[in-house]
């Protein structure tokens, strides 16, 4: 008998699937992915056979949606990117670039505010002004004020945390996930105990869908963008008139139809100003493209 599921763990050469029925199967892989150099991947959407004594082998891997590096997984739909309300301060570029980068994987990119319980007013007003052509959430793992629409939005899909150094991602997990006892705090504590073993990724079902227990995500820096792709990744630019010239970088061309957007409102001049260094930044990269 077949049966799909959601590819969790590995461990060593077997693999915990999700069945579509809702138990878990350990399996293993047709030893032709080995010599067919497939690694199956958390994340990954597989068909299994069912064997005897509860083992199940692991037939096929679904086609990808995406596959991200560091930590490895595979069919990421969502990336909560993580700021936090209080210390340490955002970084405000960091966020845009994650959401490029997000999106140029087929990832919703969903800016998460945690610490609202220690909230500055300024980074609250900062967060929602800017990223309101976002879906986006406000939390504190602390109080677990705001978890329940965090839960609601991990529902029927895999997600991944993503964000600064003590945002409070573990802590979210944490708190999601009572049993996971990520370690939490300032930095020197967790390099005392040992915080830099390495682990394989691992996703935790939740509802009918999954979240990633490791945070983490590689952005590709070295990655070249044409001008329409990076125009694709600014929701905000989805308003505008078209511009006079095609491939304009809404710097300084006449008859630009995204500076309007500005008087508008439409567009923060926050996102606008980190937008003209990240697009100057993808002109660099597409002329020295073939050095
Ligand atoms: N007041 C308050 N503090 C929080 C909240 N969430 C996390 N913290 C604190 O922030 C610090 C950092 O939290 P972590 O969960 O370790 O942060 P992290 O994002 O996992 O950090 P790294 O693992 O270094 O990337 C800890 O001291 C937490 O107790 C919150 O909602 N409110
Ligand atoms: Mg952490
Ligand atoms: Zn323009």
């Amino acid at each position: 008998m077949t049966e799909s599921g959601l590819l969790l763990k590995g461990v060593g050469s077997f693999y915990e699937v999700l069945t579509e029925y809702g138990g878990i199967m350990t399996s293993k892989a047709r030893g032709a992915f080995r010599r067919e150099g497939i690694v199956p991947t958390v994340g990954d959407r597989v068909l299994i056979e069912r064997r005897e004594q509860g083992y199940a082998q692991l037939t096929e891997i679904l086609p990808r949606k995406n596959c991200l590096v560091r930590p490895a997984v595979a069919n990421v739909d969502q990336l909560l990117i993580v700021v936090s309300a209080s210390a340490p301060e955002p970084d405000w570029l960091l966020v845009d670039r994650l959401i490029i980068s997000a999106k140029r994987m087929q990832i919703d990119p969903v800016p998460v505010l945690n610490k609202i319980d220690a909230a500055n007013r300024t980074i609250m007003d900062t967060f929602r002004r800017e990223y309101h052509a976002f879906r986006t959430l406000t939390v504190s793992a602390e109080t677990g004020e705001g978890l329940e629409a965090l839960r609601a939005l991990l529902d029927g899909k895999v997600s991944c945390f993503a964000g600064q150094s003590a945002v409070g991602k573990s802590s979210l997990l944490n708190a999601l996930f009572p049993s996971l006892h990520l370690l939490t705090g300032d930095l020197s504590r967790k390099t005392e105990r040992g915080r830099h073993t390495t682990r394989h990724a691992e996703l935790w079902p939740y509802g009918t869908g999954a979240v990633l227990d490791t945070p983490g995500f590689s952005m590709f820096e070295t990655e070249c963008l044409e001008q329409n792709e990076l125009d694709a990744c600014y929701p905000e630019f989805q308003q505008a008139e078209p511009c006079r010239f095609p491939g304009c970088m809404h710097l300084s061309e006449p008859d630009c139809g995204v500076k309007p957007l500005l008087s508008s409102g439409e567009l923060t001049p926050g996102r606008y100003e980190r937008y003209r260094e990240i697009a100057l930044e993808y002109q660099m990269r597409r002329k020295h493209r073939y050095d």
